[in-house]
C-alpha cells in the first residue's frame, strides 16, 4: 500500500509549486481586483441618474460663496474665483448610491478636501463636519471621513463643468461612503465637537454610510 503521508506528487502539483516559485500570476497591480470592486447588494450602471429633494436651487457661479465656519482657526469665506485659485487635484473614483446603483471610473476636479483642512485649521475638538447646501439639504461626517485622502470639493466631471442637475457649481464628493454623503449644491461647511445627523442620517439612514458593511439604515 502507498504511504498516505507522502505528499501527493502529481504533475498538477509540481505545476502549481512552479507558479508559485515564479510569481506567475501576479500583476503588481494594487487596484482592487474586478469581483470585488462591487459592493455588496450593488449593480452597475453606465449612465448617471440624478437623486435629490426634487429642488434645483438656480446657484450660477457668479452668485454662489463657500462659507466654512465653527470649531476652526481660520474661517474661510470664498467667491467661486477664490475657490478655483486653490490648488487643483483631478481624482478618478466609483459611486455607490444606497439605492443599489453604482458608477464606475468618474473623473472629478477641484479642491481636495485636505487641501481646505490645511487652510481652515480644524480646532484640536473638532470631530465632526456638517454639509449645508443651496436646497436647505444637510449631511454629516465624521472628520476622518471627510479627511479621506480621495475626497474633493468637485467643480467639474469628466473634464466639463459640473451640470447643475448634478450638484454645480460645487458638489462634496466622499467616494468611500454612499453617496447621500455627497452633497450637491454646497454652501457651508460646518465643523462641530459635537455630531449632528443631517436630512436622511434623521430619516433613517445609516449615520456612516460604508457600502462595504452595507451601512445603509440606521437599524443595522
Ligand atoms: N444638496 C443635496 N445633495 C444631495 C442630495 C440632495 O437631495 N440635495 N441627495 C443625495 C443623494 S440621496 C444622492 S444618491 C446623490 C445623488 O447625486 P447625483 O444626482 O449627482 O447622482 O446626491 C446626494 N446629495
Ligand atoms: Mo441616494
Amino acid at each position: 500500500m502507498a504511504d498516505d503521508k507522502a505528499p501527493p506528487d502529481s504533475k498538477l502539483t509540481r505545476t502549481k509549486e512552479k507558479w508559485a516559485r515564479e510569481g506567475r500570476f501576479l500583476t503588481g497591480k494594487v487596484t482592487r481586483p474586478e469581483a470585488q470592486r462591487l459592493p455588496p447588494g450593488q449593480h452597475l450602471t453606465k449612465d448617471w441618474p440624478v437623486l435629490d429633494l426634487g429642488i434645483v436651487p438656480p446657484v450660477s457661479r457668479e452668485r454662489w460663496r463657500l462659507d466654512v465656519y465653527g470649531a476652526i482657526e481660520t474661517p474661510v469665506f470664498w467667491s467661486f474665483d477664490e475657490f478655483i485659485a486653490q490648488k487643483q487635484a483631478r481624482f478618478t473614483s466609483d459611486i455607490h448610491c444606497v439605492t443599489t446603483w453604482s458608477r464606475y471610473d468618474n473623473e472629478w476636479k477641484g479642491l481636495a478636501t485636505r487641501e481646505l483642512l490645511a487652510a481652515c485649521q480644524p480646532r484640536e475638538d473638532a470631530r465632526f463636519v456638517v454639509l449645508h447646501s443651496y436646497d436647505g439639504y444637510t449631511t454629516n461626517l465624521a472628520l476622518e471621513d471627510f479627511a479621506a485622502e480621495d475626497a474633493l470639493l468637485a467643480h467639474s466631471w469628466s473634464g466639463q463643468p459640473l451640470t447643475e442637475e448634478h450638484g454645480g457649481p460645487v458638489r462634496l464628493v466622499v467616494p468611500h461612503l454612499y453617496f447621500w454623503k455627497s452633497a450637491k449644491w454646497l454652501q457651508a461647511i460646518e465643523f462641530l465637537t459635537e455630531d449632528a445627523p443631517g436630512f436622511w442620517e434623521v430619516r433613517g439612514y445609516h449615520n456612516r454610510g460604508d457600502p462595504w458593511t452595507e451601512q445603509r439604515y440606521s437599524n443595522d
